[in-house]
C-alpha cells in the first residue's frame, strides 16, 4: 500500500512523515523545506505475526508494509506556479490513498501561510489545487484523444467522457464524487490516476494538550470530522511533534510515554487503522519454519487471488487452501491440534479470505 501526504506548507507533513518512517526528511520552521519527494516505508505492526513466529519458530518474520511519500506543501495558486508550483504532485499520482495533513494546532511560533488556523479553508485550498492538477491531466489527454476520435468510435466515447469529467472538475467537484456506471469509464478512471479520485484520510495535527481526549475539545478538529463524515473520508488525530518524540523511543519507553499522555495508540497505529478501514483492507497470514508473513488484500478477495499476492504461480496453479483462523490456531497451540479438532478447513477457489486467516496454499504448475 502506498500513501501520499499532502497539505499546505508548514502544517507538519514532514514532521509526521519523519515520525512515521524515521527516514530523516528535513523538517524546519519555514515553509517549503521539503523540496525533493521523500519516500519511506513502515512495517504494519501486527502482534499476530510475533505470536505465529514464536509458535512456528520461524527463521524470518515479514510484516506488511506501507510506503509513504512526502511532498512539498501546496499553496493557493500552486497550479499557476505560486509557491513551489504543483509539479510535486506527479510523485503521488500512483498512491492508493491521500493523507491530507491539516493544521489544528495554535502556535504563534509556527507560521501559517494564510495567517490563521482554519482547517476548512485549508482543505478547500488544497482540494482546489488537486482539482486544477487533475484538470491539467485531462486537458493533456483530451488533446491526444481529439486527434484520433474522428475515425474511432471508442476514442470518441472516451473523448466525451474526458470532457464531461473535466467540466465536472471545473465546477469545483472532486472526481471521487462522479458517479460511474459504465465499465469503460471505470477502466479509464483507473488509467488516469486522478488525485481527486483517491480516498482521503485527514490527519488533524493538534497540540499535545488535545491528544488525551482525541481532539474532542478542539473545535478545529470537530470541523474536520464533520467535513470528513460528509465526504466519506477518515480522520485521525495526531500531534506530529509528539509523534516525532515517540518515534525516538524504544518499545517499553513508548508504552510509558503514551500512558503519561493518556493515549492508547500511537499516530502510526491510528493511521494504519484508518487506511485499512477506508481502503477496505485486511491481512491474511502464512506461517512456517522459514518465514511467517502478513499479506494485505482487499476485503472480498477469493483464495486464488489472495494466493496470487504471494506468486502468480500460486494463483495459476491453485488447487485448494488449508485455512485455520488465527484465534483457533492459537487456542489449540499447534497446527496439528487444530487439524485434529477439525478446525483446519480445506477451501476451494470460491472461498473468501478473512482477516487473520492462516493459510497454506496447495498449487500445481
Ligand atoms: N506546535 C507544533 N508545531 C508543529 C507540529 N507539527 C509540526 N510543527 C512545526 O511546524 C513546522 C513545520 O513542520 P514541517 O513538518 O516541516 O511542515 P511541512 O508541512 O512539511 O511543510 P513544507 O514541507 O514546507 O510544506 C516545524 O517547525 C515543526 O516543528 C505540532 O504538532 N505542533
Ligand atoms: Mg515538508
Amino acid at each position: 500500500m502506498k500513501l501520499g501526504i499532502v497539505g499546505l506548507p508548514n502544517v507538519g507533513k514532514s514532521t509526521l512523515f519523519n515520525s512515521l518512517t524515521k527516514a530523516g526528511a528535513e523538517s524546519a520552521n519555514y515553509p517549503f523545506c521539503t523540496i525533493d519527494p521523500n519516500v519511506g516505508v513502515v512495517a504494519v505492526p501486527d502482534e499476530r505475526l510475533d505470536k505465529l513466529t514464536e509458535l512456528y519458530n520461524s527463521a524470518k518474520t515479514t510484516p506488511a508494509v506501507i510506503e509513504f511519500v512526502d511532498i512539498a506543501g501546496l499553496v493557493k495558486g500552486a497550479s499557476k506556479g505560486e509557491g513551489l508550483g504543483n509539479q510535486f504532485l506527479a510523485n503521488i499520482r500512483e498512491v492508493d490513498a491521500i493523507v491530507h495533513v491539516v493544521r489544528c494546532f495554535e502556535d504563534t511560533n509556527v507560521i501559517h501561510v494564510d495567517g490563521s488556523v482554519d482547517p476548512l479553508r485549508d482543505i478547500e485550498t488544497i482540494n482546489l489545487e488537486l482539482i486544477f492538477s487533475d484538470v491539467e491531466i485531462l486537458e493533456r489527454r483530451i488533446a491526444k484523444t481529439t486527434r484520433g476520435a474522428r475515425n474511432d468510435k471508442m476514442l470518441a466515447k472516451e473523448l466525451d467522457f474526458q470532457q464531461r469529467m473535466k467540466a465536472f472538475l471545473e465546477d469545483g467537484n472532486l472526481a471521487i464524487k462522479y458517479e460511474i456506471d459504465d465499465e469503460d469509464e471505470q477502466a479509464w478512471m483507473a488509467e488516469y490516476n486522478l488525485l481527486t479520485a483517491k480516498p482521503v484520510i485527514f490527519a488533524a495535527n493538534v497540540s499535545e494538550e488535545d491528544l488525551a481526549d482525541d481532539g474532542a475539545s478542539n473545535p478545529h478538529v470537530a470541523a474536520v470530522r464533520k467535513y470528513a463524515a460528509e465526504n466519506n473520508s477518515e480522520v485521525f488525530v495526531i500531534s506530529a511533534e509528539i509523534e516525532q518524540e515517540i518515534a525516538e523511543l524504544d518499545d517499553d519507553e513508548k508504552q510509558m510515554f503514551l500512558e503519561d499522555l493518556g493515549i492508547k495508540e500511537s499516530g502510526l497505529d491510528k493511521l494504519i487503522k484508518a487506511s485499512y478501514s477506508l481502503l477496505g483492507l485486511i491481512s491474511y497470514l502464512t506461517a512456517g519454519e522459514t518465514e511467517t508473513r502478513a499479506w494485505t488484500i482487499t476485503k472480498g478477495t477469493k483464495a486464488p487471488q489472495a494466493a496470487g499476492k504471494i506468486h502468480s504461480d500460486f494463483e495459476r496453479g491453485f488447487i485448494c487452501a488449508e485455512v485455520v483462523s488465527y484465534d483457533d490456531l492459537m487456542a489449540c497451540g499447534s497446527y496439528k491440534d487444530a487439524k485434529e479438532k477439525g478446525l483446519v478447513g480445506l477451501q476451494g477457489k470460491d472461498y473468501v479470505v478473512k482477516d487473520g486467516d492462516v493459510i497454506l496454499f496447495r498449487f500445481n504448475v
